[in-house]
């Protein structure tokens, strides 16, 4: 049963990752932004839980406090260690790099982009629900919009996400569709395809996991989901697909999209309306915008790789 208005006392737990950062890095004015953003537009009381390594937690709680005292608003929230958390999840780390980041040591191979896969583990206990954001976002609208979805996940569902609006997924299984000429995975959507719908027949374009919502309760009680994380399983799949990724979490996502659909609920597009546009000027001008295209309002901009985001 979706609410009319969410409970105003209940915790509204949002989830940000501030590592790697000094002082004139640009994700600190996108950490800074993005708060402000959010405490505008949220109709519903957040709590921030925020990921931070040694160097960075002092540029983030200088952030916060500046926010408090300019805005005037409450401004709840937790740290957390990175070190820690990526010890919680090292063996999810180590079962994921080999398929899904770029290089081993390289950027995208750090366990700060499987942090989601184990947030189960990192999240107080009495976390129920949660939602972990990309900082590169700007709310069009309510957060509380966000929270709601999780009224609409079918029973079997432990997260949430919006499609891929890029051709990155039609690359990456280019040799995978030769030997399956019928296969729709890597085609783009077709509207009314949208929602839920658990065998995707009429095409897929992935999942980005710059919004994600996690039902955390859900996921620690999964046998199933635990099973899909061990080595075997990824292996399993990443050589069926002949899958090679680059981009963490949000390619392990993407093939249990493939595998399991029924343990993600598909958010709209208009939730995670991403900017990039790298992939239209890199061999898919053609069906670039075909994948591109949401008809869903928005609710959040994405501004991903780099992409400035248009705030008016
Ligand atoms: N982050 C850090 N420190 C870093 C780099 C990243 O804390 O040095 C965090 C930060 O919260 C950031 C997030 O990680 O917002 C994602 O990194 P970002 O550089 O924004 O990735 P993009 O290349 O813009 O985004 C692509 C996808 C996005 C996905 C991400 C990682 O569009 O949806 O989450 O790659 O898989």
């Amino acid at each position: 049963e979706v609410p009319s208005i969410l409970k105003p006392f209940e915790e509204h737990n949002v989830w940000l990752i501030f590592t790697k950062v000094d002082r004139k890095s640009p994700l600190r004015t996108k950490f800074r932004k993005l708060i402000i953003n959010m405490l505008n537009v949220s109709s519903v009381p957040l709590k921030f839980n925020i990921i931070t390594d040694l160097s960075s937690k002092e540029i983030a709680e200088q952030e916060i406090s500046d926010i408090i005292l300019n805005t005037n608003k409450l401004l709840p929230y937790s740290i957390y260690d990175f070190d820690l958390c990526a010890i919680k999840i090292k063996n999810i780390v180590d079962v994921m790099t080999p398929h899904f980041s770029s290089r081993p040591g390289s950027y995208y191979s750090s366990a700060l982009f499987y942090l989601s896969l184990g947030l189960h583990r990192i999240a107080p206990e009495n976390q129920e629900k949660a939602i972990m954001l990309d900082c590169d976002l700007y709310f069009k609208d309510d957060v509380a919009l966000l929270f709601k979805e999780f009224y609409h996940f079918k029973p079997t569902a432990l997260f949430g996400l919006a499609p891929e609006l890029t051709t990155v997924y039609l690359h990456i299984l280019q040799s995978f569709r030769k030997s399956n000429k019928n296969s729709t995975f890597g085609n783009y959507y077709h509207e009314n395809d949208i929602s839920g719908n658990s065998v995707h027949p009429k095409g897929f374009q992935g999942y980005n996991s710059g919004v994600l919502l996690l039902n955390l309760k859900k996921i620690r009680n999964s046998k199933e989901y635990n099973e899909i994380l061990s080595k075997q399983s990824v292996d399993g799949m990443a050589e069926k697909y002949k899958f090679r990724g680059h981009l963490g979490d949000q390619d392990f996502f993407t093939l249990m999209g493939y595998e399991h659909p029924d343990l993600i609920q598909t958010i709209h597009c208009g939730f995670n309306r991403q900017l990039c546009t790298f992939w239209r000027d890199h061999g898919y001008q053609k069906v670039f915008k075909d994948y591109a295209r949401c008809n869903h309002s928005t609710v959040v901009l994405h501004g991903n790789c780099n992409t400035k985001i248009p705030t008016n």
